[in-house]
């Protein structure tokens, strides 16, 4: 439950946020796999209540566990998970089981909506299957923000022995289809024992997509504590990870230049983050980029592209939690659907020259500077930080992964030109962030580390990019 499954050498979970699954297949084949990635967390992937002009946030507004959505069918999701796996890519999707829909209508499947009646008939769930309705005001009241409806949504009762085998079975079918976990939805809103109860009914995985006998689904759990709140992360720590959203709020206020850089030398457990191999990392998730959820006005996105990437950067760059990166559609207001057509079916992305996303897709995670900097993180691998650098004011910063790679970030107001301390092997290496190795060559600009293992770091305050970048991996 701790275990993400990834292939040695590769890192990082993108969720592809409101990706088809066929577009998410070939995904995995000609651009994750080849650039060392691990994993991709999916939108949930069971059917869901049609609501009027298609907001995202109808897929948390579950109709039955058919699997059949926007993004595709049962087959669809099938043939993804097994292609994803043949190439390394884990398929964690995101899952709904604390509620289902708030509203009377069809899912996406035509399955019937009757929240009126507490009727769900294609689970089936009928009114024992829900708690009594009422709202959620005071987070300070456990019991209120565990068994009322989350914003109307109808409340599952998941202290049932039904509810909790129809949920199991929900789960164990995507396990079957040879997922490697799931992103837990809503978990603050179940009781601990509830998510302990059904995590302990899910089948071990499947052995045909090649994971080991006895392997346990990877776990993380969307628990939102940043202090101040009656529930804590720490109840559902034995169960597995857990979305550290501290990290998002306080990445994004020291990327911001909120606070200075080098107190980012003790970044994790130091500040109070949860154990490092309980924490789901993230600059930004789906809820937080757009206002909902937790994290607030400080999180970066891929709206303030430059400290996000500097951001995103150090996120990969150091050796703290389980890393995911944020692939999103381009949106102006919060409750913009993703890129559809007059029809309403999801628009696959499109690619440029370069490989960016075009269409009303912006795919971060085929930013150079973040893609590059999975690869950093792949070549780093468990070597430890090292050769801390701080400037006098504290707002530029470098470090080293033992002898295997090294980054260094300027907020300043002025630039960084002088000879740092890199810990790596003499030679010329590609610069990750300004350009790729390719062959034997470079893209962009190179940094040559002499015999002494010191180079020269030119990085201008008013450069495209906050931070320079070397591995060795991208030695020349
Ligand atoms: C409205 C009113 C309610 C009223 C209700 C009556 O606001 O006060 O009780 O009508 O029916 C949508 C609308 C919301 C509407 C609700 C029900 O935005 O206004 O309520 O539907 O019709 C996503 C969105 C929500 C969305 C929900 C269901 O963020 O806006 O609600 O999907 O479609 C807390 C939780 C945390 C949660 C976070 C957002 O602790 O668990 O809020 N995060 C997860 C997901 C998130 C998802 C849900 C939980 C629910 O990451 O994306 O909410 O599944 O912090
Ligand atoms: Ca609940």
């Amino acid at each position: 439950q701790w275990d993400t499954h990834w292939w040695s050498g590769r890192s990082g979970i993108v969720h592809l946020f409101e990706w088809k699954w066929n577009d998410i297949a070939n995904e995995c084949e000609t651009f994750l796999a080849p650039n060392g990635y691990a994993g991709v967390q999916t939108s949930p992937p069971s059917e869901n209540l049609v609501i009027g002009n298609r907001p995202w946030w109808e897929r948390y507004q579950p109709v039955s566990y058919h699997l059949n959505t926007r993004s595709g069918d049962r087959n669809a999701f099938a043939d993804m998970v097994r292609r994803c796996n043949a190439v390394g890519i884990r398929i964690y999707p995101d899952v709904v089981i604390n509620h289902m829909a708030a509203g009377d209508g069809y899912g996406t499947g035509g399955s019937e909506s009757r929240v009126s009646q507490l009727s769900f008939p294609a689970v089936p769930y009928g009114s024992n299957d829900f708690n009594p309705r009422c709202d959620i005001t005071n987070y300070n009241d456990p019991y209120q923000v565990r068994n009322c409806w989350l914003v109307g949504l109808s409340d599952l009762k998941t202290g049932s022995d039904y509810v909790r085998q129809k949920i199991a079975d929900f789960l164990n079918d995507l396990i079957s289809l040879g997922v490697a976990g799931f992103r837990i939805d809503a978990v603050k809103h179940m009781w601990p024992a509830d998510v302990q109860n059904i995590v302990s009914r899910l089948n071990n995985l499947n052995t045909n997509h090649g994971f080991p006998a006895n392997a346990r689904p990877f776990i993380t759990q969307e628990v939102i504590d940043l202090g101040g709140e009656a529930i804590k992360k720490d109840e559902y720590l034995h169960i597995g990870t857990i979305t550290e959203f501290r990290y998002s709020a306080e990445i994004g206020r020291v990327f911001r230049g909120y606070d200075l850089l080098k107190y980012l030398k003790n970044f994790g457990e130091g500040w109070g983050f949860m154990a490092s191999a309980s924490a789901l990392t993230f600059v930004d998730n789906h809820d937080n980029q757009r206002g909902h959820g937790a994290g607030g006005a400080n999180v970066l996105t891929y709206k303030v592209s430059k400290n996000y990437k500097m951001a995103t950067a150090f996120h990969l760059a150091w050796n703290y939690g389980i890393p995911r990166i944020m692939s999103s559609f381009a949106f102006n207001d919060g409750d913009q659907g993703p890129p559809a057509d007059g029809y309403g079916n999801l628009k696959s992305p499109e690619f440029n020259s370069e490989g960016a996303c075009t269409n009303g897709w912006v795919c971060e995670h085929r930013w150079r500077q973040i893609y590059n900097m999975v690869k950093f993180r792949n070549a780093a691998g468990g070597a430890a930080v090292q050769n801390w650098w701080e400037n006098g004011s504290g707002k530029q910063i470098a470090f080293s992964r033992g002898n295997r790679a090294f980054i260094a970030f300027n907020l300043d107001s002025y630039g960084i030109n002088q000879n740092l301390y890199t810990g790596l092997p003499a030679g010329t290496y590609c610069e990750i962030a300004s350009g790729s190795k390719s062959g034997s060559s470079c893209t962009g600009k190179t940094i040559t580390v002499d015999g002494s293992g010191n180079a020269y770091i030119d990085l201008p305050h008013n450069a495209d990019d906050g931070f320079v970048a070397i591995h060795v991996d991208a030695k020349l």
